[in-house]
């Protein structure tokens, strides 16, 4: 029997790509920051001369899949996170956009075979997102984490 697990030591040859959105920066910045300082201390540069992490912004959660699906397809990196925050308003929207957001991650992440970590916050109130993102703990950090431990599980599992 083989037991797969991913390790958190030896991430420092892993390439990564963080896909963030504008919308609600006040929390969504909050949360790169978290995912940079613990890639940071897991060994990957995250200088701004790095060249094994990439951020691209996009302007709203929406976005998301379709720029995380350009950057797994394009074999340059090994785990994708995203990083968004959806705080529902008196419309409709936040069902919209949440809906979309979720589905077409996980689309991407079967699709292209790159693991893409599902870093969109979805609370009711800014409150509860800023919570979430450095004023109680900063889900950055678990979601920077989280691609550590499934790049390095990916590396070890059999070739499809
Ligand atoms: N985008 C978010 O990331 N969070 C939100 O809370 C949000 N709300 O509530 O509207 C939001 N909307 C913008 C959306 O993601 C798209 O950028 C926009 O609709 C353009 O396609």
């Amino acid at each position: 029997m083989t037991v797969f697990e991913g390790q958190f030591s030896g991430a420092s040859g892993l390439r990564v790509a963080v896909v963030v959105a504008r919308f609600n920066d006040l929390v969504t910045a909050k949360l790169l920051s978290g995912c940079l300082d613990c890639l940071s201390r897991h060994g990957i540069d995250t200088s701004d001369s790095s060249a094994q992490l990439d951020v691209a912004w996009v302007p709203g959660s929406f976005e998301i899949p379709l720029v995380a699906q350009r950057l797994a397809q394009s074999g340059r990196y090994q785990v994708v996170i995203t990083l968004g925050a959806v705080i529902r308003g008196d419309t409709p929207h936040f069902d919209v956009v949440v809906s979309e957001v979720s589905k077409g991650v996980a689309a991407v992440s079967r699709d292209s075979g790159v693991p893409v970590i599902f870093g969109v916050l979805t609370t009711d109130t800014m409150q509860q997102a800023l919570e979430r993102a450095g004023i109680k703990s900063n889900l950055g950090w678990s979601y920077g984490l989280q691609a550590i431990e499934m790049g390095s599980l990916m590396a070890a599992l059999p070739q499809a």
